[in-house]
């Protein structure tokens, strides 16, 4: 399955893992490597040492291509952008900003440099900086989200942007996956289904909150601070949206989901912690190893897209 997206990455497959916060370090990443896709570590709000110890175990475990991500609104991106550069990391991606004033560094050590985003112009902005590709995510993704869904914002993005593009939010499938390719991407990036991978550390009630998750347990907090977090429904979610109507302030409400998302991985904590994932969440049912899961994507999509080439003749 060659596109202008393994060639940058130099994968066997088009296929990206997202980078969740606590979720995304080394066993899922090289497991999803080593299965032929892009594992990536998530730097999240993790400090500089304790990446740099995830890239080093990753690389351990296996050679194939990896990526580092940069949540933009760490107090650590500066000294993980150097890092990056430092470890030779073959592929960076970042969320949650703009992540131009580092791209240069990036660009001269060699790095390709894929940046997610939510809108039509931060994409220009970014193939201008010099991205090698972009990842567009729609609102059916799981954690912080843009306004567009994907059905609209993968098509607009294409259009916009001449380098290839990953499509992001509400791929569980190959349906959705084959459905990413006929909307122009050339790639996607899969997140909730790899938080129920068997080489996911997260904990097993996090898993089992997932596969048991109905479509209308997803839902949004923090549309009122302007940063709106997918998740799905619980205790912590009532709190929060409660706390919201009642006019809290930000620093309150952010406590509420960062500290939470800590709690719902690491602990199991399905009450009061922030269980993210991506709307597609209904659909995931089943348990696999990254291999397995990459392998039924693939060949899910490649039976659709054959279809969709018989319609043509
Ligand atoms: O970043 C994500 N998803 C995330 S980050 C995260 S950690 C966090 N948790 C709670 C609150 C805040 C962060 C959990 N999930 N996805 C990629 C993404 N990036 N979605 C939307 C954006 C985005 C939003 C605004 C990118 C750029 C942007 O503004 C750019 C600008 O011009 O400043």
């Amino acid at each position: 399955m060659k596109t202008r997206v393994t060639e940058v990455l130099n994968t066997e497959y088009p296929i990206i893992q997202g980078a969740m916060a606590w979720v995304a370090e080394h066993n899922l990443a090289s497991a999803v490597s080593a299965a032929g896709g892009l594992g990536i570590i998530a730097s999240a709000t993790a400090p500089v040492d304790v990446v740099r110890e995830e890239i080093r175990k990753l690389r351990e475990k296996t050679n194939k291509p990896f990526g580092v991500n940069l949540m933009l609104l760490s107090p650590y991106t500066d000294e993980i952008a150097k890092l990056v550069v430092e470890e030779k990391v073959p592929v960076v991606t970042t969320g949650a900003g703009n992540p131009e004033k580092y791209m240069d560094s990036w660009k001269a050590a060699g790095i390709k440099v894929i940046p997610v985003v939510a809108s039509v112009a931060l994409a220009r902005r970014m193939e201008r900086y010099g991205a090698d590709a972009i990842v567009a995510e729609g609102c059916e993704a799981g954690g912080h989200i843009g306004e567009q869904t994907t059905m609209t914002l993968i098509p607009q993005i294409v259009d916009a942007v001449n380098v290839p593009v990953i499509g992001a939010g509400g791929v569980g499938d190959g349906r959705g996956m084959a459905a990413m390719f006929l909307l122009g991407a050339e790639g996607v990036q899969v997140g909730t289904r790899f938080v129920v991978a068997d080489e996911s550390i997260v904990h097993d009630n996090y898993k089992e909150r997932i596969v048991t998750s109905k479509d209308i347990d997803s839902v949004v907090t923090g549309r009122t601070t302007g940063h709106p977090v997918r998740t799905l429904r619980n205790q912590n979610t009532r709190e929060y949206l409660q706390k919201e109507k009642e006019g809290a302030t930000f620093e309150e409400l952010e406590m509420l989901t960062l500290g939470g998302l800590r709690r719902a991985v690491l602990e199991g904590d399905m009450k009061t912690g922030s269980v993210m994932a991506g709307q597609i969440a209904g659909l995931i049912k089943k348990r696999q190893s990254c291999e397995a899961i990459i392998k039924e994507l693939v060949a899910e999509t490649e039976g659709l897209l054959k279809g969709a080439e018989r319609w043509e003749k």
